[in-house]
């Protein structure tokens, strides 16, 4: 049966500082996303743009910006991945920024209850976004999704998933780690979460850290992947706005992806944090298109 996969624009930068993320779905359609899933062997259908709140730009209250905000893109993004799973399609949600996780883990979380399926995330990004409103140098609520899921953010943004928690700590495995604020790290080893992080993939290299990471994804397991372009080196993705120096480079993201799509248990995709104000000429947005197309099983030679 050929598979459909339903791509989600979520056009938004309501949990950044950066203004911009609102135009990463467009960028990725200019860098055609659609049709290159299509020539991949997918049914495509492009369910357009989510609408929801301008972004005010308004100081945290409460040390959370942009909360009600928040709440509705999140809401938008719940229904429309939960639809999209519901229909028996793969959603790949097009951030937007990375807080818009919360609302499409939170429906995979309930439809992999629902089947009685384990979850496993893997997070790749530079940051590990647990911070919570109590603990965030910086109010936005991009650096807090991971807190939400786990049962711990601000009460309108938790629960979504019919549990307190959407998912359980030993459920994620974090990639490319590599900027953790002082409140971060004791918050990572207060859950036992699992961080591979920069100096874990220097020295294991990545090959060894993926077959670590998707240990135990098994049959009954949906994966997801939450895709913060920030993840991967600036130098290949310069079009994000949270940058950090030091990170893998396009080769070694298409092995973690490739190595992902070997499981073929990848069940929803999230790609956040694409901003188009920052990027050289769309090659984020390219670059964003080569590695998704890998994690949905391009092979140089295989088939
Ligand atoms: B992203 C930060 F302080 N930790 O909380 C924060 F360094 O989704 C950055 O990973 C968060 O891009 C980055 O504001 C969020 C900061
Ligand atoms: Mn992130
Ligand atoms: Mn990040
Ligand atoms: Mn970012």
């Amino acid at each position: 049966m050929i598979q459909t996969v339903e791509l989600i624009g979520a056009p938004t930068d309501i949990g950044a500082s950066v203004r911009g993320a609102g135009m990463g779905p467009d960028a990725l359609r200019v860098a055609d996303l659609p049709g290159t899933l299509a020539r991949l062997g997918f049914a495509v259908v492009d369910a357009g743009n989510l609408a929801g709140p301008a972004t005010p730009w308004s100081a945290p209250s409460d040390g959370l910006r942009h909360l009600d905000e928040a709440v509705a893109w999140n809401r938008a993004v719940y229904d429309a991945v939960d639809a999209a799973l519901g229909a028996g399609r793969l959603p790949l949600m097009m951030g937007g920024d990375h807080s818009l996780a919360i609302g499409s883990i939170s429906a995979v979380a309930w439809h992999a209850r629902q089947r009685g399926q384990k979850l496993r995330v893997l997070w790749l990004d530079a940051h590990t976004d647990v911070n919570t409103h109590g603990t965030s140098p910086s109010g936005n609520i991009h650096g807090m999704p991971v807190s939400c899921l786990l049962g711990h953010g601000p009460a309108a943004l938790t629960g979504w998933s019919g549990q307190r928690a959407a998912l359980g700590p030993e459920a994620i495995r974090f990639i490319g780690i590599r900027s953790v604020d002082a409140e971060e790290k004791q918050a990572i080893r207060a859950l036992g979460l699992t961080v591979f992080d920069m100096r874990h993939l220097d020295e294991h290299g990545m090959r060894n850290t993926m077959t670590e990471a998707l240990q135990d994804v098994d049959d009954d397991t949906h994966l997801h992947v939450s895709f913060d372009l920030d993840c991967l080196d600036p130098a290949d993705a310069p079009g994000v706005g949270t940058a950090v120096r030091g990170g893998p480079t396009y080769r070694e993201m298409q092995l973690c992806m490739e190595m992902a799509a070997d499981t073929g248990r990848l069940g929803s995709l999230d790609v956040v944090e694409l901003n188009p104000a920052l990027d050289v000429r769309n090659r984020t947005a390219e670059v964003a298109v080569e590695l998704i197309e890998s994690l949905l099983g391009k092979s140089t030679l295989a088939r």
